[in-house]
């Protein structure tokens, strides 16, 4: 019998610019917040809850794909895998995957939210006892470095589901995915989720759930600057709002002031007028064309799959 191998000596590296990227980003002429600062504990709750929204349709639909078409990805995959996870999100697709992978050398989640991160490789260890988990708190969007793995494997795989690609402007989108080719070397593979245009108001309601859990995964953000570097949004002032920019060809979520108000931090002041907004995230939808061509000059196109709707699709690539 194989021990379980999970190793959870990663740390939280914490985020020491974090308060510098708010401070430029409200001084902005349109003021601006990262969207990483949605996924702490609570955010990283909420968005759970978002993934099984009625009119949420991403992170079902990829999981119908994967479920559909893991025969192909898993031939594409291969054997011996080392399948590194940006962002360790819905456990639903990555249990998909460890069970429906050939011989895996092991798994390792990158997650930003350190409490995150642990509470689901423990769930997963549990589950799939005889996976090698090596879990690693990092931001994967800057420099880190892998840790020297003492056992073998034959290709690194880097799953990177749910379209979170989108929330990169298309140019910096290729870059980042130029990045990852070249960290992880000719031959590897990247199965990446990509959420495709269609129609406005399929798109617009998938970010203006009935529930309003988007609002409240928006709206956290402000409670998290407040409780993390001492702001004092006023949280009733604000309203979420979700736009789908059809010439841009993204989503736009955004805060909006109700009044006209000013909020402080150390001394400094930032002033809102009442309708003006904070932009707190892009998603960006592509045709399969569009993707294609922010990919092709550093990977070959093993696979690509869509569900019948045409809503999703999800992609092996080869780097070349
Ligand atoms: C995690 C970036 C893929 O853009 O659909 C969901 C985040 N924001 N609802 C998305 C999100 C609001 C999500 N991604």
């Amino acid at each position: 019998m194989t021990e379980s191998i999970i190793k959870l000596n990663t740390t939280d590296p914490g985020d020491e610019n974090l308060l510098e990227e708010v401070i430029n980003g409200l001084h902005k002429d349109q003021k601006e917040l990262p969207c990483k600062l949605f996924y702490d504990k609570k955010g990283s709750e909420l968005f759970d809850k978002i993934t099984e929204l009625a009119e949420y349709y991403p992170t079902r639909t990829e999981i119908e794909i994967i479920k559909s078409n893991i025969e192909d990805i898993s031939s594409c995959i291969g054997e011996n895998a080392l399948l590194v996870e940006l962002g360790s999100g819905s456990s639903t697709k990555i249990r998909l995957l460890l069970s429906g992978l050939k011989k895996m050398s092991a798994y390792v989640p990158l997650d930003i939210s350190y409490n995150h991160l642990i509470e689901s490789t423990e769930a997963l260890s549990k589950d799939f006892p005889h996976i090698r988990i090596i879990p690693l708190c990092v931001d994967y969007t800057k420099p880190f470095e892998f840790p020297d793995f003492d056992f073998d494997w034959e290709k690194i795989v880097v799953f990177y589901p749910g379209s979170t690609i989108g929330n990169f402007h298309p140019p910096y989108a290729k870059k980042f995915l130029a990045n990852v080719a070249r960290r992880t070397g000719r031959g590897s593979g990247l199965l990446i989720g990509v959420d495709l245009k269609k129609q406005k108001e399929v798109i617009e309601n998938a970010y203006n759930d009935a529930k309003g859990i988007t609002a409240d995964f928006n709206l956290n953000m402000l409670s998290r600057l407040n409780s993390e570097i001492g702001f004092n949004f006023d949280i009733d002032k604000w309203q979420h709002r979700a736009v789908y920019n059809e010439p841009e060809g993204r989503i736009e979520m955004h805060l909006v002031s109700l009044a006209q108000q000013c909020v402080s931090h150390n001394g400094t002041r930032i002033y809102f007028e009442e309708n003006e907004f904070i932009i707190t995230e892009y998603s960006y939808k592509y045709t399969l064309a569009e993707f294609e061509s922010i990919v092709n000059d550093y990977y070959r196109i093993d696979g690509v799959w869509v569900d019948n709707n045409g809503k999703f699709s999800l992609h092996y690539l080869s780097v070349i």
